[in-house]
């Protein structure tokens, strides 16, 4: 029976866009999380050229992180943290994306966020493209729909792996790269592939195109980053929704299996190097001519990643709409479920659907997996004590790793580490909110964008700590 090792990568998780702030600082140019609205009643987050003066963008200031992160840093440490996982703006680096030479003062930025980690021997673990692609590459080549954003993204890949060869040794390519598989959120083309569908537009081919290239991108930053340290181990990340069958019809567990192969082919072409046959099948139903050359099939074949990263926060369910072509639409055939319950934001919480999609990564791939994201996004309130009693994000976290340790101590999955979403108080991506908030650390921040940005533990801080000590036998 596996157990979690000595050297388990505890730790947590953030992304540059949600917390850096210094959005145009030290030569940062503008990025898509920069021209995006804080959230409108129903959490939908806007699209605007959002560098007009005196916009209240969630993500301009963040939390500060950009200038306190060796306070912020020093907390994680306190925790016991092994591991960090956080993105590298593109931005900073290049700051409209399709420059040939890199921006020093962003490099010089994350050496010495890197250091500030090592210092305290926490491994940085690096997305490279978290939400955040150069918002010129939007307005002057339509984002990922260009074949030509495949070199501007190798570029960027292949300064930092070089950059950072000796301080990084996990990474990841294209955050979430799945969500897309809703091609009618507007959020989640825009923040994935930078598209911004124009009317008439069949937006399921663009997405498919937009992820075709990605996916090669992806293929040959694998291929880079082994030459240049083959130490490295480069993941995907896929955001992990299993679909449920609403009931044991026939009919209802046919559509939830092409559910799930229409959210997960990426991590197929990803893990496996190719297209599911379901998929090219599919395509050509829908007469679609995508760019695909035989050459990009052999990168996809040479650049498959080395471990599985993925977020887990909640499951779906659907039934069968009567439908013939099984085809499954994200926007219009998800139903609840009746046997779990939902956050104050709807989504359905679910601790023992972690141990399925272990198991189900598993069985598709067989490689090492990492739980990059997990964690409870609630509303958190400074008690009269001055302490933030959040019972039920321990709860939520507890139930998680014991479904996770069963699926590595019984089911033999191997687990390469656990870093919670949000484990300090940062801007929600999808509502652009402080007060949809995860963090073992609050951060006196509110959705006007008030307050004096200071660090308060919150009572899953010292429980966390105890977990970590234990190495997860103390919950
Ligand atoms: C995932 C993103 C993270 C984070 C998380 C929580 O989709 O990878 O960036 O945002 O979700 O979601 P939210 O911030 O919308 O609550």
């Amino acid at each position: 029976m596996g157990q979690l090792g000595k050297d388990f990568l505890w730790g947590g998780a953030v992304a540059a866009h949600q917390l850096e702030g210094a959005w145009q600082v030290d030569g940062k140019g503008i990025s898509v999380a920069d021209v995006m609205t804080a959230g409108d009643v129903n959490h939908q987050r806007g699209i605007t050229d959002g560098v007009q003066p005196g916009n209240n963008y969630p993500n301009h200031e963040g939390i500060d992180f950009y200038h306190r992160y060796p306070e912020d840093i020093k907390l994680f440490a306190e925790m016991g943290f092994k591991s960090f996982r956080t993105s590298i703006a593109w931005t900073r680096i290049f700051p409209n994306g399709d420059e040939t030479q890199p921006n020093e003062a962003g490099l010089k930025f994350y050496d010495d966020l890197f250091e500030e980690c090592l210092k305290y021997d926490i491994q940085p673990v690096i997305t490279l493209s978290h939400f955040e692609m150069p918002y010129h590459l939007v307005t002057e080549y339509g984002g990922w729909r260009n074949r030509k954003v495949i070199d501007f993204f190798l570029n960027f890949a292949e300064t930092v792996f070089k950059r950072y060869r000796n301080k990084v040794k996990y990474w990841m390519t294209f955050n979430e790269i799945n969500n897309q598989a809703n091609y009618h959120s507007q959020f989640a083309l825009f923040t994935n592939s930078g598209l911004q569908i124009q009317p008439g537009e069949d937006a399921e081919k663009v997405m498919y195109q937009a992820a075709h290239y990605e996916l090669v991108a992806s293929a040959k930053a694998v291929q880079i980053g082994k030459q240049i340290n083959p130490d490295f181990k480069i993941g995907c990340m896929i955001a992990m929704c299993p679909i449920y069958p609403l009931t044991a019809k026939p009919e209802d567990v046919l559509k939830a299996e092409r559910a799930m192969q229409t959210r997960y082919w990426f991590a197929d072409v990803h893990c496996h190097g190719r297209y599911p046959e379901w998929l090219l099948q599919y395509q050509k139903n829908q007469h679609y001519d995508l760019d695909i050359t035989a050459d990009d099939l052999k990168e996809l074949a040479a650049g498959t990643v080395d471990y599985i990263g993925f977020s887990y926060y909640m499951s779906f369910a659907t039934k069968d709409n009567g439908e013939t072509t099984l085809h499954y639409d994200e926007e219009h055939d998800l139903v609840p479920n009746p046997y779990v319950k939902a956050s104050e934001w709807g989504w359905q919480v679910d601790s023992v659907g972690l141990r399925y999609v272990m198991n189900w990564f598993n069985d598709h791939y067989h490689l090492p997996e990492f739980i990059v994201e997990n964690g409870f996004g609630a509303v958190d309130h400074v008690e009269a004590d001055g302490q933030v009693h959040d019972s039920n994000r321990i709860n939520y976290l507890r139930d998680h790793i014991i479904q996770m340790k069963k699926a590595v101590e019984i089911d033999g999955v191997d687990l390469i580490g656990y870093t919670p979403w949000g484990c300090i108080d940062l801007v929600s991506a999808g509502t652009g909110q402080m007060s949809k908030r995860y963090g073992f650390i609050y951060v006196d921040k509110q959705d006007d964008g008030t307050g004096n940005l200071a660090r308060i533990k919150k009572d899953s801080f010292y429980w966390y700590q105890k977990v970590i000590a234990t190495n997860g036998d103390v919950l």
